[in-house]
């Protein structure tokens, strides 16, 4: 199987989800009915009421009344490939001028530290030095997960005891990059939605301390988010956004969900860029994101 291939098998969900709602869509007798099965075939495939109804609307130009399956399927490909389209954007480490800070945000169970696991591994296989920071101090669990991420990359994992403050730890991570001229920081951090004003000022105060040894840092705020979510996927973007500025995003269990829909709103409303997407529990599965592949995974 190719590397194509293998994204449509993991997305296979969400695509048999958005293909059975296009079937609903040809049977429809009129224009009016036609576009309004559409846009809710998009709604069901959690594309968000906003984007469905816009896509729906930009694919009415030049559409007398009936689509022909392949025509329509082509079309929506289309639409959903320009909106992703501008929010790809890889990632980029620039090599020597370590270290590149990032620091992955998201509420509990997104997925947070099993991608910084898979990033480790990632950067690590292209010959970069790594350092993990245990920030999610808040859950005991947490810093062993990481641990054991740590032995399996081989990436030394900065701690403090269950408890300890994020911001010493960041401290620390961020220290001992420097000492040992280190190229990548990846800071876990705690994911519990107390307050808006809360997260802010913990992640606020963890940003503070970086910048205190590297004003530029840290160079990515990395948010998680678990497309099994739908929907609240898109608020999580929206407060991590306001409290902490989000950078770049990670869509994580696109495999096994039919909610992979919401990656489309998540781009449209947002315009961060997406930078990897998460097709399953492996270290190998944390994938650049390329707006074509899953343009064509999905549709
Ligand atoms: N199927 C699937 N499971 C994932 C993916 N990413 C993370 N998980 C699982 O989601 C669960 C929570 O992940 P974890 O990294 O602990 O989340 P955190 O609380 O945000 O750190 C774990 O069981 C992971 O194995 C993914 O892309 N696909
Ligand atoms: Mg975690």
């Amino acid at each position: 199987m190719g590397i194509a291939d293998r994204l449509k098998a993991r997305l296979a969900r969400t695509h048999n989800a958005i293909m059975g709602g296009l079937e609903s869509v040809l049977g429809k007798q009129s224009r009016k009915e036609s576009l309004e099965a559409l846009e809710e075939a998009l709604i069901m495939a959690d594309v968000g009421v906003k984007t469905s109804a816009e896509i729906a609307d930009r694919l009415k130009d030049g559409f007398s009344g009936f689509w022909q399956r392949e025509d329509l399927r082509d079309r929506l490909r289309e639409e959903v490939l320009t909106i992703l389209k501008d929010v790809e954007s890889p990632l980029a480490v620039p090599s020597g001028q370590a270290p590149f800070v990032i620091m992955v945000l998201g509420v509990n169970g997104v997925g947070k530290t099993t991608t910084i696991g898979k990033l480790a591994s990632r950067f690590v296989s292209e010959g970069r030095s790594v350092v993990l920071g245990a920030g999610d101090t808040f859950r005991a669990a947490a810093i062993e997960q990481l641990e054991v991420w740590g032995k399996r990359t081989g990436c030394p994992v900065i701690k403090h005891l269950h408890g300890g403050d994020p911001g010493a730890v960041a401290f620390d991570a961020v220290k001992s990059a420097m000492a040992k001229t280190t190229d990548v920081v990846i800071l876990d951090t705690a994911g519990r939605l107390h307050t808006k004003v809360n997260l802010m000022e913990e992640l606020k105060k963890i940003t503070r301390v970086i910048k205190r040894e590297i004003p530029l840092a840290p160079h990515e705020n990395l948010l998680v988010v678990d497309a099994s979510t739908g929907q609240n996927a898109l608020n999580q973007v929206k407060l991590f956004n306001e409290a902490a500025g989000v950078t770049g995003i990670a869509v994580t269990k696109l495999d096994g969900t039919a909610k992979g829909g919401i990656i489309v709103p998540i781009a449209r409303e947002f315009r961060i860029p997406i930078r990897f997407i998460g097709v399953g529990e492996g270290v190998d599965d944390l994938k650049e994101f390329n707006a074509r592949e899953f343009a064509e995974a999905l549709i």
